[in-house]
């Protein structure tokens, strides 16, 4: 397969509600949503970048630069005989994961709709459904939080990890635990400690969480092997973990004992495979992160997550949490077991509505070979 076409929009999105972290807030989902055609056929994928290099270091714009100037044209420069030959060609690029990992998104579900597959029959996952958990950002207040986490659990999600950073961390942790005795519930830092910040983490120990989120530096490995010694709690790494390599360089200096799987951070679906493959080979868990994506990102991680090795619930949750009016119809929605059916139909498997993609671009370009 030769690509004849790769369009690249800028869409946004509103969002319901503020999305905070320990690096920022967001109001508005600004993202990119890569299409790319052969014979008759569409594929879509968004990238996973925001505006600033706040969560990592690639931004939209340098996604837009590297898929015009280095990208593209080397993928129109083969002929593909599956989707997983095109990251290896792309391998001259040095880093810039999250704008591979679009394009290959893209490619792979162009070529889920060529083959009339869900796209979780390409990847060798299983239909059926996922079990979802949700993220809940730092609030307002701590009555806020609770009210949060007490309609998350109503609503059957099956773990709740929330937000901290320094002073909003152990109190927070308490309150809940004092109210929701037995939620599996878990904390993310996004890299706002240091080691030196042992004695917090070893304190936490004593609130049964099922891991610590990426606490230390977003380049680190090594001190996180130092933490995870002193403490009994899992760490698990997100910001860290860029490819196979990262994951096997982690897991051999204990600095972590899960893995968050990003496809947009660690380069695309076939990176995807092989740290799942490698975790797996390990009993390593792994479960799938979440960017605040769209209905069309939502659905790509709806059905990576059916691979064997995504034993625990990851951060896919409803659109609605999000977006008044998601880009896909139907959007992607939880039973009240706390599931997301895995679509059937080709590709990512529910229609793209493009009178709303058109709605949210600011603007569009087009390249062809
Ligand atoms: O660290 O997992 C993270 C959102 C934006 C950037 C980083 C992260 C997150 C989330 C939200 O935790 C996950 C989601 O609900 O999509
Ligand atoms: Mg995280």
């Amino acid at each position: 397969m030769k690509l004849e076409s790769v369009v690249v929009r800028q869409l946004e999105l509103p969002l319901r509600n503020p999305f905070e972290t320990s690096f920022g807030r967001t109001t508005s989902k600004q993202f990119l949503l890569v299409s790319v055609s052969a014979d008759g056929l569409s594929g879509h994928a968004e990238c996973v970048a925001d505006e600033d290099p706040y969560y990592l270091p690639e931004t939209n714009a340098t996604v837009l630069h590297v898929l015009r100037d280095f990208l593209v044209p080397r993928a129109f420069g083969i002929d593909l005989a599956h989707p997983r030959e095109l990251l290896p060609a792309l391998a001259a690029v040095r880093g810039h994961r999250m704008a591979k990992a679009a394009l290959e998104m893209a490619v792979w579900e162009l070529w889920a709709r060529r083959e009339q597959l869900p796209l979780y029959r390409l990847l060798g996952g299983t239909g059926g459904e996922i079990r979802s958990g949700v993220s809940i950002g730092l609030q307002p207040s701590e009555a806020a939080l609770l009210a949060n986490v007490e309609r998350e659990v109503a609503a059957g999600y099956h773990r709740v990890k929330i937000k901290i950073k320094p002073g909003r961390d152990l109190g927070l942790v308490r309150a809940i635990r004092e109210r929701f005795r037995d939620v599996a519930l878990m904390v993310d830092a996004n890299s706002a400690y240091t080691l030196a910040d042992a004695a917090l983490f070893r304190e936490l120990d004593a609130f049964d969480l099922m891991m610590v989120e990426q606490p230390l530096a977003w380049d680190d490995i090594f001190d996180h092997a130092a933490l995870q010694r002193e403490i009994r709690t899992p760490v698990c790494l997100d910001e860290s973990i860029h490819s196979e390599a990262d994951a096997r360089h982690a897991l051999d200096l204990g600095a972590c004992r899960i893995i968050n799987i990003k496809v947009g951070r660690v380069g695309g679906l076939a990176s995807m495979q092989a740290i799942h493959d490698l975790c797996r080979g390990r009993r390593i868990p792994v479960w799938c992160g979440g960017m605040l994506e769209s209905g069309i990102g939502r659905l790509h991680n709806v059905h990576l997550q059916t691979l064997p090795g995504f034993t625990l619930p990851g951060d896919t949750s409803a659109s609605a949490r999000y977006f008044e009016e998601d880009l896909i119809d139907p959007p992607v929605s939880v039973s009240a077991r706390g599931t997301i059916v895995v679509p059937e139909a080709p590709g990512i498997g529910h229609t793209i509505v493009w009178s709303r993609v058109e709605r949210a671009t600011r603007f569009r370009e087009e390249w062809r070979p």
